[in-house]
């Protein structure tokens, strides 16, 4: 098999894949899966490794503008290394949702164990299901199917799954209508962009480092997280604000800045990109409508374009990284579909 295929088979299959969840999320009945744990009175806390903690992070986000009510990310080993800090003897209600793509990660296993003893509920969310769905006496299983080591189309159906079930406690029905936008938005920009990236990859960088704020932040650090697992290069993320802070001083000719802005940052975020440009940077920009500055200024420009409130696009931004990380791994001589030094799952010797 052709090294990528599998990577690159998963990233463009993504609106097939966002229909059957869908399908199965209009089904599904949700008051199984969360019971009585209304986010108001139950404070939803997000878990995950790796690629499912931005998950983690991006659903938090999501859940908190779309009920209104607190909720939490943590990394699973936070729970396991410093429960005090995550969860305080004295902390109200908790309802724990553990989101692994395999249900095999050992920290997530772990951790619902550690939640039982504490007589925390919690609901699972993957795709393979295995021993996570043992675990869990309230588990989502999505039809999704990957093969490739990387994250891809597994992300972006468990995100979209969680704003759904946000959306339903949250009684924002009109939100849900705009999920099901999603496969034809992306299935008419992934012919657009997709050959545009390609080429895009051929250039070679020292760095890359991601920006973005808000609900977008999440996404910019699962961005740069398939640039490092798919392309073995280093590749950080920041606020987009805080770049100016101090790391901006990697910029050169030889680094890409890339920002995923949102409509509420706009005038700010894009700011930065402009000065990282005007400092020699290479520049990628990703946004719903980009100003006629920035594109005449960046050097690759993907414009959205979608209609949709900004939340209900999250999943779009980040399909951009996905084949990023996979053209440049591509170019560079490996093999996205099974990065160097990765597993597709972790388990840690006890
Ligand atoms: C999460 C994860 C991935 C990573 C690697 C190992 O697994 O850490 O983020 O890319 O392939 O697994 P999971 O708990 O969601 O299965």
């Amino acid at each position: 098999m052709n090294p990528g295929a599998n990577t690159l088979r998963e990233i463009y299959g993504q609106p097939e894949a966002w229909n059957c969840c869908l399908r199965m999320l209009d089904e599904c009945d949700l008051s199984q899966l969360v019971g009585s744990r209304h986010p108001r009175s139950t404070e939803w806390l997000f878990v995950g490794c790796g690629t499912s903690y931005y998950l983690a992070q991006a659903a938090a986000a999501s859940f908190v503008a779309l009920t209104g009510f607190p909720a939490r990310a943590v990394p699973a080993s936070e729970i396991l290394l410093f429960p005090y800090l995550v969860i305080p003897t004295t902390s109200a209600a908790i309802f724990a949702v553990l989101i692994s793509r395999s249900g095999r990660t050992s920290e997530i296993l772990e951790t619902a164990e550690a939640l039982k003893r504490r007589n925390i509920e919690f609901m699972a969310i993957t795709c393979d299901g295995n021993e996570l769905a043992e675990i869990s006496s309230r588990t989502l299983r999505l039809p999704v199917t990957e093969e490739s080591t990387v994250m891809t189309s597994s992300f972006t159906s468990m995100l979209m799954a969680l704003q759904y079930i946000a959306a339903r406690l949250g009684g924002s029905d009109g939100f849900i209508d705009e999920l099901h936008a999603l496969p034809a938005a992306l299935t008419s920009l992934l012919p657009i962009y997709g050959p545009q990236l390609e080429k895009f990859a051929e250039r070679s960088f020292d760095d890359v480092a991601f920006l973005a704020q808000g609900t977008l932040y999440p996404l910019a650090s699962e961005t740069a997280l398939k640039v490092m697992e798919s392309s073995s290069s280093y590749a950080q993320f920041f606020h987009t604000m805080e770049f100016r802070h101090g790391p901006k001083s990697i910029v050169s000719e030889k680094v890409l800045v890339g920002a995923l802005l949102s409509e509420a940052g706009y005038a700010e975020e894009s700011a930065v990109l402009l000065e990282m440009k005007s400092q020699g940077g290479c520049t990628l920009a990703i946004a719903n409508r980009i100003s006629p500055e920035v594109r005449s200024s960046a050097d690759l420009a993907i414009e959205l374009d979608l209609s949709m409130p900004e939340l209900a696009r999250l999943v779009i931004f980040v399909v951009w990284g996905q084949l990023l990380g996979s053209y440049i791994g591509l170019r560079k001589g490996l093999n996205p579909d099974s990065p160097r030094n990765l597993t597709r799952v972790v388990t840690l010797a006890g």
